[in-house]
């Protein structure tokens, strides 16, 4: 049996958000590193299964493709922020924006749609690494030396938009996974966080060549609140190929399971795309401390197989998941189902 490629680099840990605001309370921020090291040492236990790789460094092309130039120099004026120093975005403009600086650290709220996604001198290094883990597992799949490639992406990125940032995510790894397998056929992506994957409805609403799907909570009462509604379709050529499923709080198993099979299948086989990219957030997990779904560890691989049966070469691409403990185990579980 062939193993399945994963692509982490150790400078990804090196950047290490405090807190968060919630409901008025500071709380210790979700996206930490022991979320990847849970991660990365479940993988390692199973080196039978799995193919550990350090990615090369994401060509800085690749990163202007997808991002615009003043988001990737705000990056760059994070870089020279004091070591030590998180910067919280604190003023998000909605007139005046004419104004926006990105040179400017002060000016990142406009550049920023939340409050719990701070930038650093250290941001730049582990989301580029981070991306540059997804640009390789695609480039692995479109290369066709391996059918599955799973990316450990941390920080996240299916919440960056071209021109944003939020929601914990920097950079848009999936996205851009997905724009490179595209030079070669039709893409699908299919988001499994437990949140709207704004970011990359964002990149593809109005590309007829990429057809994004996003299963997620009510953003009535859940991040990002503004977007993943299911009229919501795409725009222009794009009209169509964008599909928002919402799911009601405390969906389990076989709601989760039925909704791929009847409604998120059919979507992928009537497109007839030549690559699957999966945006794999495991904060669907019953013991999640954000999402609100009720998944369990032995669930993922059944969720994976349904994938599995499509027949794809697929790009796995690591998003959210903030119950670090299980973390690891739930991401190996989901794998597992591409191994059977
Ligand atoms: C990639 C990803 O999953 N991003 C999610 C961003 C969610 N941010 C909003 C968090 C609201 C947190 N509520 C925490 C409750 C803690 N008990
Ligand atoms: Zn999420």
């Amino acid at each position: 049996m062939n193993k399945i490629p994963v692509y982490f680099n150790k400078n990804q840990l090196l950047f290490r958000p405090k807190y968060e605001w919630v409901l008025g309370k500071k709380i210790k921020h979700p996206e930490t590193t022991r979320r990847a090291e849970s991660i990365f040492n479940e993988i390692r236990k199973n080196k039978n299964l799995f193919d550990i790789r350090c990615p090369a460094n994401i060509p800085l092309g690749v990163i202007r493709e997808l991002h615009s130039d003043d988001l990737i120099t705000l990056y760059n004026s994070a870089g020279l922020l004091p070591e030590g120093q998180d910067f919280y975005p604190s003023v998000f403009p909605h007139e005046n924006r004419d104004n926006a600086d990105p040179s400017n650290i002060f000016h990142a709220g406009h550049y920023c749609f939340d409050s719990g996604t701070p930038l650093n001198n250290r941001t730049w290094m582990a989301s580029s690494w981070s991306a540059a883990c997804a640009f390789e597992a695609a480039t692995e799949v479109l290369q066709g030396n391996s059918r599955f490639a799973y990316a450990l992406s941390r920080p996240p990125g299916h919440h960056a938009t071209g021109k944003t940032y939020g929601g914990y995510c920097y950079l848009n790894n999936s996205a851009c996974a997905a724009k490179l397998l595209r030079t070669k056929g039709k893409v699908v992506t299919v988001d499994i966080d437990f949140h709207h994957g704004n970011g990359t409805q964002e990149m593809f609403y109005r590309d007829s060549r990429v057809k994004t799907i996003s299963i997620h909570g009510d953003p009535k009462r859940h991040f990002p609140y503004y977007c993943g509604y299911e009229d919501e379709i795409g725009m222009g050529p794009g009209k169509g190929y964008n599909h928002n499923i919402i799911l009601k709080d405390g969906s389990g198993l076989t709601t989760y399971r039925n909704t791929l099979k009847n409604q998120v299948i059919p979507l992928i086989k009537e497109f007839d795309p030549k690559f699957l990219v999966i945006c794999a957030g495991f904060d669907t997990y019953h013991l999640d401390p954000i999402g609100k779904f009720r998944l369990k560890t032995e669930d993922y691989q059944k969720v994976a197989k349904v994938f599995f049966d499509l027949d794809l070469p697929t790009v796995i691409i690591q998003e959210g998941g903030y119950y670090t403990k299980d973390l690891g185990r739930n991401v190996v579980s989901f794998l597992m189902g591409f191994l059977t």
